[in-house]
């Protein structure tokens, strides 16, 4: 069966199976330690003293054991962040754990977490920053020379290593052997994935979503040409390219609270589950790949908080695909491509079996049982070894004799989750276009996503008026700018966003004829609590806006 696509021939870029297991993996988790985490920034500058570090209960097991519980299936560590303190003894520096307090210099946290990931079966990822603000190479030749013997430590001493990430910071300008860097991996870790962009281009095989908010573009490809992986202009980066010509799946960063190290300061700042359930839609189930960053503090641990919100998401989603509903429906496609190829392959979890069509456009009927019930999510994938070919695709109910436009999207690609409203629907119609000659899907199903209830606000005490049931929250195609009707009037003091970069904000309240000024300034790629003087009592409407390509965070705090 393996390989068999009944003679239909690929179509456009098409994913590698390492990038494909990797696609299937779906979750990851990040997770920022160092320097940082002691000194309260997000940048260190490369000065701090190793004396700096020094966790009190480091339990690097307990982190991994924690994530996969909430469904992680790789972890990637920052060996190296941007302030060069290696969390492994380099031979290459004295910039290291080596010359810490922790285990009296005898500590290696690339050893423990290496370890610990093996043990229990989670794929091993390294963030090995090539900006290093301590190297006296960094911005000379010999810079590549000192990185490549680092990068071979950690790629040989460790054991078998999945993903090697270089981020993009500090190095707009920077020349480095990425050849050289890239061969080193790949060499000794022939099935690890590299994530970069910029000079790394030619040889990365996952690529970043253009935005640290969590979220994929509406329209989301894999497929994008090589010269629009820059980070200078990120639209391309979050929505990929139909046709475009490199198979290159995003993977959507994202800090479980509003910075990547911790700050005891964002203590009550952790996402909730239903963020996180948001995450996944807008990631896993819009053709990438969530990878979520969970700061240990300085004691060297985990935050329940944050765990505890990782878990209770997971619970969420697998819950809603553990039951697919089209188990007990009858499909009907208006074209097949041959009789291997009939639409009950794409029900099946069997990334082998598939349906094709035998047209551009394609027509299928769904019925569903009469004691079918209520839903609300369609989960939809190509077979995209043979490319995603879908570039549009329509969702009605037919019930009553009359058709109700429940969704209307474009890509689909390795795997599409949607949301509609709510409803027990017997009769369905979900219509497929795209260019290709021939259409497939790989997976289809109905599915209930039940979010338990209206969540807690973030900030316990006070109730946020944006996720009250009354109120909607309206983001702009580009998510730079979101409206917030309440539904009512209700007092607030304070608004609370993130967006993924730095940049000017504008939030400005509706007085019942025109909008006015309460807050501005300037976003740090955390979030943005503004305070007011006074509360305003006589509004029912915010907006916040932003300065073009800084897109704002499903998670908006009013209170
Ligand atoms: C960015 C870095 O500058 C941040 O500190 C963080 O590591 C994030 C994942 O990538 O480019």
């Amino acid at each position: 069966m393996e390989n068999n696509y009944y003679g239909i021939a690929p179509f456009g870029a098409t994913p590698n199976a390492v990038q494909l297991e990797h696609l299937k993996l779906g979750k990851k988790a990040f997770f920022h330690f160092g320097v940082n985490t002691f000194s309260n920034k997000e940048w260190g500058d490369g000065t701090e003293l190793e004396k700096l570090f020094n966790p009190t209960e480091c339990n690097v097991r307990e982190w991994i054991r924690d994530i996969k519980t909430a469904g992680f299936k790789l972890a990637i560590i920052t060996a190296k962040h941007h302030d060069g303190f290696c969390l492994w003894p380099s031979k290459y520096t004295e910039h290291s754990v080596k010359n810490s307090p922790y285990k009296n210099g005898k500590g290696d946290i690339i050893r423990e977490f290496t370890d610990a990931c093996h043990d229990y079966n989670i794929k091993v990822g390294i963030y090995i920053s090539p900006w290093d603000r301590n190297s006296p190479y960094w911005g000379k030749d010999e810079y590549s020379e000192y990185y490549a013997k680092q990068l071979e430590e950690l790629v040989t001493q460790y054991g078998k290593i999945d993903e090697i990430w270089w981020d993009g910071a500090g190095s707009l300008e920077a020349k480095y052997d990425w050849g050289r860097w890239a061969y080193i991996v790949k060499r000794h870790q022939p099935h690890a994935v590299i994530f970069g962009s910029m000079g790394a281009t030619k040889y990365v095989d996952m690529r970043w979503v253009g935005n640290e908010s969590g979220f994929a573009g509406r329209t989301h490809y894999a497929s994008i040409n090589e010269d629009k992986l820059i980070v200078e202009d990120c639209k391309f980066l979050v929505t990929g390219e139909y046709l475009g010509e490199r198979y290159i799946p995003a993977e959507v960063d994202v800090s479980i609270r509003p910075g990547w190290f911790y700050h005891p300061d964002q203590d009550s700042m952790s996402k909730s589950p239903l963020a996180l359930d948001e995450l996944w839609f807008s990631s896993v189930g819009n053709n990438a790949m969530t990878l979520l960053n969970f700061p240990p503090d300085r004691r060297g641990r985990l935050l329940r908080r944050d765990v505890n919100s990782a878990i209770i998401s997971n619970r969420r989603i697998e819950k809603m695909l553990s039951v697919n509903l089209l188990d007990r429906a009858t499909i009907v496609p208006d074209s097949q491509y041959c009789d291997k190829t009939e639409i009950a392959n794409a029900i099946f979890d069997d990334e082998d079996l598939f349906y094709a069509s035998s047209k551009n456009e394609v027509v299928l009927d769904i019925n569903l049982p009469d004691d079918a019930p209520e839903y609300n999510v369609m989960i939809l994938g190509e077979k995209v070894e043979l490319g995603e070919r879908i570039t549009k695709f329509k969702l009605e109910s037919l019930d009553d004799s009359e058709s109700t436009l429940l969704y209307e999207g474009t890509s689909v690609g390795y795997l599409r989750a949607i949301k509609f409203r709510s409803g027990a629907y017997k009769h369905l119609r979900l219509t497929l276009f795209g260019e290709a000659p021939i259409l497939t899907l790989r997976k289809l199903s109905l599915n209930i996503y039940d979010s338990e209830g209206e969540e807690k606000a973030l900030f316990e005490n006070k109730q946020n008026i944006a996720s009250l049931d009354s109120a909607e929250v309206i983001f702009s195609e580009d998510r730079n700018s979101v409206q917030v009707m309440f539904g009512g009037i209700y007092p607030f003091d304070t608004v609370s966003f993130q967006t993924g970069w730095r940049g000017r904000y504008k939030i400005s309240a509706f007085d019942g004829s025109k909008y006015y000024t309460i807050a501005e300034g300037e976003t740090k790629s955390v979030r943005v609590t503004a305070k007011l003087d006074q509360p305003i009592t006589n509004s029912y409407q915010v907006k916040i806006e932003c300065q073009s390509g800084f897109a704002i965070d499903p998670e908006i705090i009013i209170q």
